[in-house]
């Protein structure tokens, strides 16, 4: 019963801490793309469209795909 308590406890939090995640790594875009960074237009439309992709998913709870979204959001803005 213990254990079962303490695997459900570890869960909410890694869970939690990927909520955190998301919104940190959107600021990170956000403040990326206000620089205008040295893309082309075709990457800045990826980019912001990976970064709503990553909103959306981050609210739909879905905090792990949200990260791997805007991983790639982040890999294109060289960061
Ligand atoms: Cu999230």
């Amino acid at each position: 019963m213990k254990k079962t308590l303490l695997t459900i406890a570890a869960l909410a939090f890694s869970g939690s801490a990927f909520a955190f995640h998301c919104p940190a790594d959107m600021k990170k875009i956000d403040a990326a793309l206000a620089a205008s960074p040295k893309i082309s237009a075709a990457q800045m439309t990826e980019v912001k469209k990976l970064r709503a992709e990553g909103e959306t998913l981050h609210k739909a709870g879905k905090h792990q795909e949200s990260v791997d979204t805007l991983a790639k959001a982040s890999k294109i803005l060289g960061m």
